[in-house]
């Protein structure tokens, strides 16, 4: 006689089969995690923590997936798209965690990894399924290439006047008196010639970097900067002209405006249809502490830059992008990096200006749909906290090694405003310099790590953001 032991017993094997059949071969759940955010935000290091805290999970209990157990291994893959660069996990990982830590090199490029998880569910039914297997397709690519978008929507002339009115206001005198007067030297209705077209590229670009390393967002084309193999090719070899109405078709103005349109069609499009089409969650990292401390302008094109990336997440319904999206994007974090600048007292007023920031960005853009969050994070923690005393009073202070140097030193960064509206009011009426407050940030070198069997590198709430934007996936 049968049992009915023996009828569930069948029942339980019938499932499990079918359900390493259709794990194992026909359906292998992917998620692709896009990690962005403009350039030294944090995006190598922040990739190649998490992958390290995923493979070693002690430092993850707020990860729920590796608190209960469910994660029950993590590898690493080939990775699928055969002409994507793979992300160098080996080596960016063995700059920070080798005897001799230091910060990973700068990325040119797109690049990808997969991460393969078994999870386990618990649970009655997710008990009877057996465990499977979710890959994590992490992609990294630079958020300057992101903000191209908003030239799809821009002519040659608006795009020119825009930014032509952004150099102006920052006048002759200072960083953008270089472009000015090679605009000046310039006549936009005669004949085209490269050299001149070569002069005026060199003279943006150049006001570009400056731009970016006073801390500003505000910097398309984004390949101006990460040119890559592209460097001196014609679409981007062109500049921001004043308006020629009427130039002719052999005009400088025209050829401008020629490569303009050549750079939206032939780079700024295809990397939208063949890399950020795809994804699913994203990681959108910002050196909110860089910005502050580079000071109100930096964090008013920080806020405009947010909400910039938000538009990308949802684009109306009639664009070009919105054709061509598969999917939607179901999960969006801004995460403030480096956290680990500031002693912990400080993070949660951090996370306050991140979150005023994305409210105000989601009001801009007329955003909804994806879920969004803010948080602070610091992917590895370079400090530790000490409180000194200074001037009679005691001082929250971190410490660490200096980038500069190699001296050991503790440092109070300045106290962030526990009212966002602080900082952000100031910035967006165009104040010149905080009233009240200093922010210092210093550089420091990673940390000498010893770490335990089962243990990733230190970080600050690398397991929050995991949970955030993945952990729903592994349950
Ligand atoms: N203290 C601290 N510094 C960090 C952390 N993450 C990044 N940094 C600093 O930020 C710099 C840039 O980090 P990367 O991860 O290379 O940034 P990226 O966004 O990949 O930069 P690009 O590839 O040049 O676009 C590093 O060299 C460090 O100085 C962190 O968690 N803590
Ligand atoms: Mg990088």
């Amino acid at each position: 006689m049968v049992g009915l032991a023996d009828i569930a017993d069948g029942v339980t094997r019938r499932i499990e089969r079918a359900g390493a059949e259709l794990g194992g071969l026909l359906f292998e759940p992917v998620i692709r995690l896009g990690v962005t955010g403009l350039s030294r935000a944090g995006k190598t290091v922040f990739i190649t923590s998490l992958v390290a805290n995923l493979m070693d999970r002690g430092r993850m209990p707020q990860l729920q997936a590796a608190a209960s157990g469910a994660i029950r291994a993590v590898w690493l893959q080939p990775q699928p798209d055969d002409t994507v660069p793979r992300f160098d996990y080996e080596r960016h990982l063995a700059a920070l965690t080798g005897p001799e830590p230091h910060w990973p090199d700068g990325t040119r490029h797109v690049s990808q990894l997969r991460l393969s998880l078994k999870v386990q569910p618990s649970g009655l039914i997710a008990g009877l399924s057996g465990p499977r297997t979710v890959h994590l397709d992490i992609v990294d690519y630079p958020g300057e290439w992101l903000l191209d978008l908003g030239l799809l929507e821009r002519s040659y002339s608006d795009w020119s006047a825009h930014v032509l009115g952004r150099a102006r206001a920052r006048g002759a005198g200072a960083d953008a008196g270089v472009l000015l007067a090679a605009l000046e030297a310039a006549d936009p209705a005669a004949d085209f010639a490269e050299p001149q077209a070569q002069t005026l590229a060199s003279a943006y670009t150049d006001w570009l970097r400056t731009a970016r390393s006073l801390g500003l967002s505000d910097c398309t084309p984004g390949r101006f900067l990460l040119p890559g193999e592209m460097a001196g090719s014609p679409v981007l070899t062109f500049a921001p002209l004043p308006p020629a109405p009427g130039a002719g078709r052999r005009s400088l103005w025209r050829e401008m405006e020629r490569r303009y349109e050549a750079y939206k069609g032939q780079v700024v499009k295809p990397f939208f249809r063949d890399h950020f089409a795809r994804i699913d969650r994203q990681i959108v990292l910002t050196d909110t502490l860089g910005a502050i401390h580079a000071g109100p302008r930096a964090v008013e094109e920080l806020r405009g830059a947010m909400t910039d990336i938000l538009r990308a997440f949802r684009p109306g319904r009639n664009t070009w992008l919105s054709g061509i999206l598969g999917k939607r994007v179901e999960r969006i974090l801004f995460a403030a990096t480096k956290a680990d600048h500031l002693h912990h007292s400080q993070h949660p007023r951090l996370t306050a200006i991140m979150e005023a920031l994305l409210a105000d960005a989601r009001r801009r853009a007329d955003f909804a749909g994806a879920a969004t969050a803010a948080m602070s994070i610091a992917a590895l923690r370079a400090t530790v906290e000490e409180t000194v005393r200074h001037e009679g009073r005691s001082l929250d202070c971190v410490r660490g090694r200096l980038l500069e140097g190699g001296r050991q030193a503790a440092l109070h960064p300045g106290d962030l405003p526990e009212d966002p509206a602080l900082l952000l009011g100031p910035a967006r009426e165009g104040a010149k310099r905080w009233l009240d407050g200093d922010y210092r940030v210093m550089d420091f070198a990673p940390a000498r790590l010893s770490m335990r069997p089962g243990e990733g590198p230190p970080h600050i709430r690398l397991d929050r953001a995991a949970e955030f934007l993945f952990g729903d996936r592994l349950r």
